[in-house]
């Protein structure tokens, strides 16, 4: 029987914290797969949302004076916003808070208990008598009966790392309210995995030939150590609820019914679902996670299908990454440390520079390091000066010397020709070969290997001094490789394989068209731009700093959004003959703005012009005419003058570096003085630091030191 269709899941993460790097990498892994099955047009969907259940959503309701469904609605949009920005692309998004997923594991549970693999059984636990709830073992904090540390958990103290039981802590005391907890007997329900185990091995016997080590270790590892009956409730409000006669008001153990959630979340988004779940001759289900999220793939998930009768699509393949820790440390949201997603979409660093870095950094068979000056050097000699350079060298030479038209190869090949073309070869044989084996990093490496290729062919080739024969053939073959590496490119870096597609004009490569020279003599390309930008040597500097977890005191000129604006329109304002009202772009919007340079302006020398704005200044109404922003310029004497970028787009940011930006809302007048602007050698400075510059340029004023900006 052939598996022709592929479900693809990726780790659902939790939904009460924003997701950090080190969660995204197994969420891309699963995007890159995806994305690449598709090239191959193989039917596949990628299902992908939240893990809303559990006592964190709980805990974090109380402590943000919100109910659990309100905790997860706001933090379910961030999750997506966040994923939307790395550019991934699930077929399938939903929420395991879902009413699918309810009925679904209600359903799933009493299909269980009637196959008699449900028991019941009592459990001791803390119960807070002021908070009125049952503690999970993570709430509690108490003294360390080993080291003595006072804040250590009902689970493990932080401090010796002994793991514990939360009846051993010494004064235990209520995370949420400090009172002490008593401990009650409470009655729960139990998945008999001990009575599904047979099944269950018979299964994992088939299956686990292709599963990553990892997996085949540790699930082994439990068997070996023999399974216990789990349990699957818990006395908590936020879940969903247990349909047992005598279970009322308890809920399901989150990691019963988050794997659950998968198909929950696929029948959220698909009525034919069941082609997907209930087909498993046909679906070959890949799920990706972290190494920690083990167990619950390979032994919980499955034995709950298996146990219910019903005939599930299980685990056919699995892709465990290690971790991605964080310049030496650990990512920790509570201490700031570390890069999360909101950090990234802030950081002005396209999303796919950060995909191709937790891709060729992916922890695939150890543990990776996140740094950011490794993000830097990679960026700088392998996006910028290998693949981008390539791109760049190769399309304006066909631009500027071949009329942006291929020119037609040689008949028979000059050496290096036959090289180059014999090395490419092999190297998408091995970078096929890695993608099917979900070799993600290993196939990323090589995809830059065969762009260095490419860039040692235009070397030898030199076809700014070499014959037509040898020029025209690199450059028709050169062209021919960018076509291929935009289509290998795609599912690690959409955004820059869709632009190197839209310079070749490509339309809808496939993953078959690889190794084909289909590009032909006379095709037209476009003007090509530079893909990728230079990270400056303060870069790791100024991001480390940023995201270290020790505030330090802004420098006023941070809360300050300074932007490029031209001006489209001067018109004089009706009532008042100093003022001028100017409609002017920021890029994305225009605005109107009021300013006092008339008498020293025409309005025509005026239009055109791109100045710099104040572009978070709380708006004024000057004379009954809005004002939304202020342009900088300065004044001495007679004289007037303003701040100019000409080279910049319309809403390039301006800032100063080594001063991190993080801009308010708004401004107002007296806040935006603390900055201090003031001329220095036709530049601008902020109280001493500067100059003021856009990505494009220093922005210039005509005018004498010590001046000052406003
Ligand atoms: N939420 C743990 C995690 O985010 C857990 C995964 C659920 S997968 C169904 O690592
Ligand atoms: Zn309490």
């Amino acid at each position: 029987m052939v598996k022709n269709k592929v479900l693809v899941t990726s780790a659902l993460p939790y939904v009460n914290n924003v997701p950090h790097l080190g969660n995204m990498v197994c969420v891309l892994s699963a995007d890159v797969y995806t994305r690449y099955l598709r090239l191959r047009k193989i039917p596949v969907i990628y299902v992908l949302g939240t893990d809303e259940h559990g006592t964190t959503t709980e805990t974090r309701a109380i402590k943000e004076s919100l109910t659990p469904r309100e905790v997860c609605d706001k933090y379910a949009k961030i999750h997506k916003k966040i994923y939307d920005w790395f550019e991934c692309s699930p077929d399938c998004w939903g929420r395991s808070s879902s009413k699918e997923n309810a009925e679904l594991s209600q359903d799933i549970f009493l299909k269980l208990a009637k196959n008699g693999y449900i028991k019941e059984g009592e459990v001791e636990q803390a119960w807070c008598p002021s908070c009125k709830r049952f503690l999970s073992d993570r709430y509690i904090l108490g003294e360390c009966p080993f080291c003595g540390y006072t804040s250590a958990r009902g689970d493990q103290c932080e401090k010796c790392g002994k793991l514990l039981e939360p009846k051993q802590l010494v004064n235990p005391r209520c995370e949420l309210c400090s009172g002490t907890p008593v401990f009650k007997n409470s009655k729960h329900l139990f998945i008999d995995l001990p009575k599904i185990e047979p099944k269950l091995r018979e299964w994992i016997a088939k299956s686990e030939k292709k599963w990553s080590l990892n997996a085949k270790t540790m699930t082994q590892a439990w068997l070996k150590e023999g399974l216990l009956p789990r349990c699957i409730t818990r006395d908590l409000q936020w879940g969903i609820p247990v349909p047992y006669k005598g279970f009322e008001g308890k809920v399901f153990y989150s990691w019963f019914d988050a794997p659950i959630a998968y198909i929950g979340i696929t029948k959220e988004n698909l009525n034919e679902w069941k082609d997907w779940w209930l087909n498993s001759s046909k679906v070959r289900l890949v799920q990706f996670m972290g190494k920690d999220n083990i167990p619950f793939h390979t032994i919980l998930f499955p034995a709950s299908l298996i146990g219910s009768g019903d005939d599930y699509t299980l685990l056919d393949e699995i892709s465990v990454n290690e971790y991605l820790n964080y310049e030496g440390g650990m990512f920790s949201k509570s201490k700031g440390v570390g890069v999360f997603g909101d950090d990234a979409m802030e950081s002005k660093v396209p999303a796919d520079i950060y995909r191709y870095y937790l891709m060729v950094n992916r922890p695939e068979r150890a543990d990776t390091e996140f740094s950011w000056q490794d993000f830097k050097d990679k960026n700088n000699r392998e996006l910028v000066a290998n693949l981008g350079n390539l791109v760049y060298r190769t399309l304006s030479f066909i631009a500027r010397f071949r009329n942006g038209e291929l020119p037609k190869p040689a008949e028979s090949k000059p050496n290096d020709a036959h090289k180059f073309l014999e090395q490419w070869k092999l190297s998408l044989g091995r970078i096929d070969e890695a993608m099917e084996a979900i070799e993600l990093k290993k196939a990323l490496r090589e995809i830059m290997e065969l762009s260095s290729l490419g860039n040692w062919y235009f070397q030898t080739s030199e076809p700014w001094k070499s014959g037509p024969e040898v020029a025209d053939t690199a450059l028709y073959l050169l062209a021919n490789l960018l076509k291929d590496l935009s289509i290998l490119l795609f599912p690690f870096m959409p955004k820059s394989a869709e632009e190197i597609q839209k310079q070749l004009q490509l339309k809808e490569p496939k993953w078959a068209d690889l190794g084909k020279l289909s590009l032909q003599p006379g095709d037209k390309i476009l003007e090509p731009a530079h893909m990728f930008n230079k990270m400056e040597d303060n870069f790791p500097d100024i991001m480390r700093a940023k995201h270290s977890g020790q505030q330090q005191a802004a420098h006023p000129f941070s809360k300050i959004d300074l932007r490029v604006a031209e001006i489209l329109e001067v018109r004089e304002h009706p009532s008042a003959n100093k003022l001028f009202i100017e409609k002017i772009s920021l890029g994305t919007e225009t605005r109107q703005i009021v300013s006092g340079l008339r008498g020293y302006f025409n309005a025509d020398e005026l239009v055109g012009k791109h100045i710099v704005v104040v572009a978070n200044l709380e708006p004024a109404v000057l004379r009954g005419e809005k004002s939304d922003g202020m342009l900088l310029a300065a004044l001495s004497g007679k004289d007037l003058k303003l701040v100019l970028a000409p080279k910049s787009k319309p809403g390039e940011p301006v800032g100063i570096k080594g001063i991190i930006q993080t801009p308010a809302k708004i401004v107002n007048i007296s806040e935006f003085k603390e900055a201090e602007l003031s001329i220095n050698g036709k530049q601008v400075y902020s109280k001493g630091k500067g100059p003021l510059q856009s990505a494009s340029e220093t922005l210039a004023i005509d005018m004498s030191d010590g001046t000052s900006v406003s």
